[in-house]
């Protein structure tokens, strides 16, 4: 055995083990590794989880991202044996690569990170990944609180406020989330999130906000306060960005589920208080036969057509049906796609759920119906839908569309439909049947309305800054004309600002006649969200505050609870 294998092979043997025991590890390093003192250990790990964690996982195994291993070696079908890992890169390279990023997708950190701590995550990287402790289901319970039981809630709204039209909002870098007035475009309400909060999702009854912090921490707000209220909060683990209710008819807001990064789990709790349920290891194979330690819980939904949550696992690309009919005796089936799933929608007809297996430069589309896989298909460059956008093509029928991070495209993918008058394309469906020219990569999210004959589009990760605060929008009456730029971040009035204001996320309002977008900005400027006319195109109003930091997703309470998108 090597100098260099053993000490790492002793490393990930006291991982292991402590791993069992549940303990916080405390790894063997490699002496080849570039030394670093326990404050900077420290602080970079807490910088590793919040900003790189999430494309390259916990165990720096890659998904998004490249595997950040100090050293790592795969052999492939032909027997063909490669090596690689960061040690052989080295501090000078790393640096390099963080400070300005790659064209492979990486962004640039120069903007974020000070030179020392792109020096110190350089040096990071080679050393051997801290392993977390798990989080078992009595870890959940213990971090559980009921802060006001469910017959001490409201029993009908106390306010007059149009519930249907609130948006709530991530307030990102603030661990917040504002709930504001869809109609007089007011602040509401913020409240205290866990950090980061991923992205929110609304009970069946339009009542109770769920929110999952990157944390773990989960929080259920309850809207019918006079002044709303966060009612419950449980942890799911360490690291988290899903949840969703039960919404099959007679088991509306049941249960809710949440997915974890990290453990790589899922935690199935009751819809009302969050009272910890059952705790599901997605741990296994990938598709392609290798066990794989991380396997990360990415977007989940609960089907209309069945009681079962699609619960999508990034690193094995197996997309789970989960009955939660009979929690005890979980059924669950297992549909094998393709590798690191990540967000996703419904088509219109609610049947199929199509899923970005974003570094594998694929759409898989799940069939709720029969339980099976209906089509993978081949896209642009790292898919990256949001929810996607359904809208009906004029030359192609139905279809869903998916932005890409990687490419400078929007990819229309035919969906089928039992209309007879759609049988004419039949032929068309699960291909890729237009592709909409961007002025660049690093689009996150697309979006329309049925009642709109827009649709648009962002494009924050593009390095260019002109083209990162804008969007793009496209006239669905004529797809062959160039979209329109709108400058949001010029729109906003708010002070030139150093830090790129990236124009993030379109989200429609119930009426489907206005389009509100954030501004994400610097994680301590004021910034803003600018609501647009869907008709003029022009703006209607600039919602900001002094509390508006880091604003990014936005959920429309009806848009999220009825999927229309
Ligand atoms: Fe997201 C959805 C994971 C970075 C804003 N993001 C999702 C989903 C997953 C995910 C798995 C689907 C949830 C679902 O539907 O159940 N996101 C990740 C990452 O792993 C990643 C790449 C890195 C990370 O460290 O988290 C990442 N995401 C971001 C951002 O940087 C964004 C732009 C800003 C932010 O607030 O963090 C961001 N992600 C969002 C939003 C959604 C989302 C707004 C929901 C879109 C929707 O319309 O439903």
């Amino acid at each position: 055995m090597s100098n260099v294998v053993k000490p790492l092979l002793a490393g990930l043997i006291a991982s292991f083990s402590l791993l069992c025991a549940g303990v916080a590890v405390a790894q063997a390093n490699d002496p080849a590794a570039p030394a670093m003192t326990d404050a900077e250990k420290e602080a970079a790990k807490k910088i590793y989880f919040e900003r790189c964690a999430g494309c390259h996982g916990v165990l720096r195994k890659g998904a998004t991202g490249k595997n950040l291993e100090p050293h790592w070696s795969r052999t492939d079908d032909k027997g063909v044996k490669t090596e690689g890992g960061m040690l052989k890169l080295g501090t000078k390279r790393l640096t390099n690569i963080i400070a300005y990023g790659t064209e492979g997708g990486m962004v640039n950190y120069d903007d974020i990170l000070t030179t020392a701590e792109i020096d110190m995550m350089a040096r990071y990287i080679q050393n051997v990944p801290d392993v977390p402790p798990e989080f078992s289901l009595q870890d959940m319970r213990n971090s559980w609180k009921l802060l006001v039981p469910v017959d001490k809630r409201p029993k009908k709204q106390m306010s007059k406020i149009n519930l249907d039209n609130i948006f709530a909002i991530t307030l990102r870098d603030a661990g917040k989330l504002a709930l504001v007035d869809g109609d007089t475009h007011k602040i509401w309400k913020i409240l205290d999130t866990g950090y980061a909060v991923h992205i929110s999702r609304l009970s069946a009854s339009g009542r109770y906000v769920y929110t999952v912090g990157r944390d773990g921490l989960v929080t259920v707000i309850d809207m019918w306060f006079e002044d709303p209220q966060t009612v419950a909060t449980v942890r799911l683990g360490s690291d988290a960005r899903s949840v969703d209710v039960s919404k099959f008819a007679g088991y509306e807001d049941k249960y809710l589920v949440g997915g974890t990064y990290w453990p790589p789990q899922y935690a199935i709790m009751d819809g009302a208080t969050l009272e910890p349920i059952k705790v599901v290891s997605t741990r296994g194979q990938t598709v392609d036969g290798e066990y794989h330690p991380e396997p990360r819980v990415a977007s989940i939904v609960a089907s209309r057509l069945k009681p079962e949550w699609v619960i999508n696992v990034k690193e094995t690309g197996q997309i789970l049906l989960v009955d939660y009919t009979d929690i005890d005796n979980l059924k669950t089936t297992s549909v094998a796609s393709a590798k690191f799933l990540h967000d996703g929608g419904w088509d219109a007809s609610g049947r199929y759920f199509l899923v970005a297996a974003n570094a594998s430069h694929k759409v898989a589309a799940v069939d709720t119906k029969t339980g099976k896989l209906a089509a993978l298909v081949d896209t642009a460059k790292i898919p990256h839908p949001g929810r996607g956008a359904n809208f009906v093509h004029k030359q192609f029928g139905p279809v869903w569309a998916t932005g890409h991070l990687g490419d400078a495209v929007v990819s229309l993918i035919s969906t089928p439909s039992d209309k007879a008058a759609d049988a004419k394309y039949k032929a068309h469906n699960w291909k890729v049947v237009q592709e909409l020219k961007m002025p660049g990569a690093g689009n996150l999210f697309v979006k329309t309305h049925p009642k709109s004959r827009h649709f648009w589009a962002d494009a924050p990760m593009n390095p260019d800054r002109s083209i990162a605060e804008a969007v793009y929008v496209y006239d669905m009456n004529d797809l062959s004309k160039d979209p329109v730029r709108i400058d949001v971040a010029k729109d906003s009035g708010l002070p030139a600002s150093q830090a790129i204001r990236r124009a993030v996320q379109p989200e429609y309002n119930k009426a489907g006649d206005e389009v509100w977008i954030s501004l994400w900005g610097g994680k301590t400027d004021q910034s803003a969200i600018v609501v647009y006319d869907d008709k003029t195109l022009k703006v209607k109003r600039v919602i900001t505050d002094p509390a508006v930091i880091t604003p990014t997703g936005k959920f429309n309470v009806f848009n999220t609870m009825h999927d229309v998108y």
